[in-house]
């Protein structure tokens, strides 16, 4: 009955509606993936970030009994100026790289916003329908069910990247105990590129598509609570807080991409005319070619859990 009244299209409609750039439907069948991130904090990579060891992660029917499909969505939050790639040695002195994802307003705040919208609007057209909302505050593995939404697929930098918008997206999620129709997974297009491996300066790509994240500058210099060990000093170079260098050199994240302005290029800098030298360049990498991943259309659903009964809450330590 619910299910005639809403279809995931609707609500993916409804998503685009209130400014989200993408919008998918997983399945809660993500168990493979969730199993890689298990296996994941086995060999240590999460580092000092014990709250990815919360066994909820690996289960989504511990935050969500009667979960049953997951709303994705996507916010560019891109702006067209330059790389750090490009910028660094463009000028004397010292300088000091933020991640372009902290140039704006807080995102956990500007998605939690619109998410709770998209909530709302769900639950205004079928009110016994349960949901959890999340975007980087709770136990859940929200690039494992992006994955799976067609939204974009997971590179070798593991990041989720989008063929048109690239990857400097963030992510949200809605766990709902609505039967929605998955969408199918977007196919790997990282072909044979290794320019992210090739890129990283301290050796945190371990391999395609794995980070050991205790590598990873972003967690150097966000999270990690003591003094940054002595081998990374000087490769953490200018990132003072996060690091882009893995996408900055990716072939998706080049002038086309770059061009689409993020909700806080149209927010906060609207009225300060653009420099053209402020216009991003592309990045100078180039797909070779193309071997899309062959992607199972696996739409097999978890059984029906028990309804929990009550609305979402968010729960765990905010990162990134
Ligand atoms: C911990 C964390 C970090 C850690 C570890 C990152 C990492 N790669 O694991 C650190 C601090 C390093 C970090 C950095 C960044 N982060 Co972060 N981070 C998270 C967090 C909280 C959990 C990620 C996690 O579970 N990692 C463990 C690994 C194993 O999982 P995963 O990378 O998500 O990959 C899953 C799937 O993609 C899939 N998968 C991937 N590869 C493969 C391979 C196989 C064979 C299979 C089967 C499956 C599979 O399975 C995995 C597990 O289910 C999420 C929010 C959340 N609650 O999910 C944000 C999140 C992933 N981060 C995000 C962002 C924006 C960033 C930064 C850009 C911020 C910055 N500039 O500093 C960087 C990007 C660095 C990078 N190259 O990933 C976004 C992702 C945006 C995107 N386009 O993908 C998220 C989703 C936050 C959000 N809500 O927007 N982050
Ligand atoms: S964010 Fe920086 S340090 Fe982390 S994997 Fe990417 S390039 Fe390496
Ligand atoms: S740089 Fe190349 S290998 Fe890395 S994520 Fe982008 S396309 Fe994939």
């Amino acid at each position: 009955m619910i299910q005639a009244m809403l279809s995931g299209r609707t609500i993916k409609e409804r998503a685009v509606g209130l400014g989200f750039d993408l919008a998918g439907i997983a399945p809660l069948d993500v168990w493979k993936d969730l199993e890689f991130s298990r296996r994941w904090v086995e060999k240590g990579f999460n580092g000092e970030m014990r709250y990815l060891e919360n066994p909820k992660r690996f289960d989504p029917l511990m935050v969500l009994p009667s979960a049953k499909s997951v709303v994705c969505v996507g916010l560019v939050y891109n702006a067209p100026l330059p790389y750090s790639t490009e910028t660094a040695g463009a000028a004397s002195g010292p300088r000091a790289w933020i991640s372009r994802y902290a140039w704006g307003r807080d995102y956990h705040e500007i998605m939690r916003a619109k998410l709770e919208q998209l909530r709302a609007a769900i639950n205004e057209s079928a009110p016994e329908v349960e949901t959890r909302v999340y975007v980087d505050t709770g136990p859940v593995v929200e690039r494992a069910f992006t994955r799976l939404s067609g939204i974009g697929w997971t590179g070798k930098n593991t990041c989720i990247i989008n063929q048109e918008k690239g990857s400097w997206l963030f992510l949200g999620v809605i766990l709902c105990s609505l039967e929605l129709e998955p969408d199918l997974p977007a196919p790997d297009r990282c072909g044979s590129c290794t320019a992210c491996l090739e890129a990283c300066p301290t050796g945190a790509l371990v391999e395609p598509y794995a980070m050991d994240a205790s590598r990873c500058i972003s967690y150097l210099t966000i999270e990690l609570r003591g003094s940054i060990p002595n081998e990374f000093r000087s490769k953490v170079g200018s990132n003072v807080f996060g690091c882009d260098i893995c996408q900055d050199v990716c072939p998706w994240n080049s002038s086309r991409q770059s061009a689409v302005i993020s909700y806080q290029q149209t927010q906060s800098q609207h009225e300060r005319p653009l420099d053209p030298r402020e216009v991003a360049r592309p990045a100078t990498t180039a797909i070779q070619d193309f071997h899309p991943m062959i992607v199972e259309p696996d739409h097999a659903r978890v059984s029906d859990g028990a309804t929990s009964g009550q609305q979402a809450t968010d729960n765990g330590p905010r990162t990134t």
